[in-house]
């Protein structure tokens, strides 16, 4: 991952907060509707279908959100392209309906789950997190879905069962610039099993009260909001328990350069460049960046012990 311009986002493109506080009241002032009704987003349509019975979630940050035209203008998604502001136009015809998400290995139930039986398993809320991107921009972004140990839960793990590996739906037809990337695919990501279990760990499905739009990960994806951004595995296909520790596609691609824990910390740099700082989209400074991307009172626990400099 190269930076090759600074985070350029034209002013015009920035959505005023009142813009997106009035949109939240018409959201609060439209009739219930069943999730029954649930339609992902799909070509052709300029926005994809609303959530009703979002739940505020207690795990949120106070922090303003970044405008949506800036979350879903600005993003990584190597199987589409690596040009950032490209990748809303290179996916906007991703078919993410129907869909299913394969729960595979050391479970004594594995199955195919539909998003119907996803959308079923936990009320969905609202999570506004904070994300760090390993090259050093930032954003804040209100998530929709629930802890991805609400699905974890509803297999039984064999003894063997330690980590979870995660993998990305790929097409070569669907995502025919993918070989320009130089990663290879599909994309996997990895978690220890206490990892997965925290409940920040999120399966988002929506953002900003909508469906996921196809460039952030529809129709679901994880966030790990105290790691850097390439944990946040994007339109998963499979989560499979496993004994080892799973590969993970940046460190197949940079061992030295990208972890398999890839935990927030700013004291510790990439072998190219600071991780000290960051610049959050749409803004002119750099800010300090905090140990655990500032979620380090509920999750530094789980490192106990650990050498963080190694265990990059
Ligand atoms: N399948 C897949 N998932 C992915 C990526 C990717 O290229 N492919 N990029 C990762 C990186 S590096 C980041 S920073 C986040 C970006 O998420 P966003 O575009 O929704 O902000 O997605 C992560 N998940
Ligand atoms: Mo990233």
């Amino acid at each position: 991952m190269l930076i090759r311009k600074s985070v350029d986002i034209p002013y015009s493109e920035v959505t005023p907060k009142q813009v997106y506080l009035n949109r939240r009241e018409l959201l609060a002032s439209l009739p219930a509707a069943l999730v029954a009704g649930y339609e992902f987003f799909s070509p052709g349509k300029a926005r994809a279908a609303k959530f009703d019975h979002v739940n505020k979630s207690p795990l949120s940050v106070s922090d303003e959100p970044t405008p949506y035209k800036s979350i879903t203008h600005y993003n990584n998604f190597y199987e589409f392209t690596t040009d950032k502001t490209g990748v809303a136009d290179q996916a906007k015809n991703f078919r993410t309906s129907p869909w299913t998400v394969s729960v595979e290995g050391q479970i004594k139930n594995p199955r195919k789950l539909s998003m119907d039986e996803i959308l079923a398993i936990a009320p969905l809320e609202e999570r506004i997190y904070r994300h760090r991107c390993v090259e050093g921009w930032s954003m804040v972004a209100p998530w929709v879905g629930f802890s991805l140990s609400a699905l974890l839960k509803k297999f039984e793990p064999t003894e063997k069962a330690k980590y979870i590996a995660f993998e990305s739906y790929f097409s070569t037809s669907q995502m025919p610039h993918a070989d320009y990337s130089g990663i290879p695919f599909p994309y996997v990501e990895g978690l220890r099993m206490d990892e997965a279990m925290h409940p920040l760990a999120l399966l988002a499905v929506g953002l900003y009260g909508d469906s996921l739009p196809p460039q952030d990960g529809a129709p679901v994806r994880l966030v790990m909001p105290w790691k850097y951004g390439f944990k946040s595995i994007k339109s998963l296909v499979k989560i499979k328990f496993v004994e080892k520790q799973p590969p993970t596609t940046w460190n197949l691609a940079a061992a030295n350069e990208y972890g398999f824990y890839a935990n927030v910390n700013p004291q510790v740099d990439h072998p190219r460049w600071s991780q000290a700082t960051e610049l959050p989209l749409g803004a002119f400074r750099r800010r300090p960046t905090m140990m655990f991307n500032g979620y380090a009172d509920q999750v530094a626990s789980l490192y106990n012990g650990m050498d963080l400099r190694n265990n990059y």
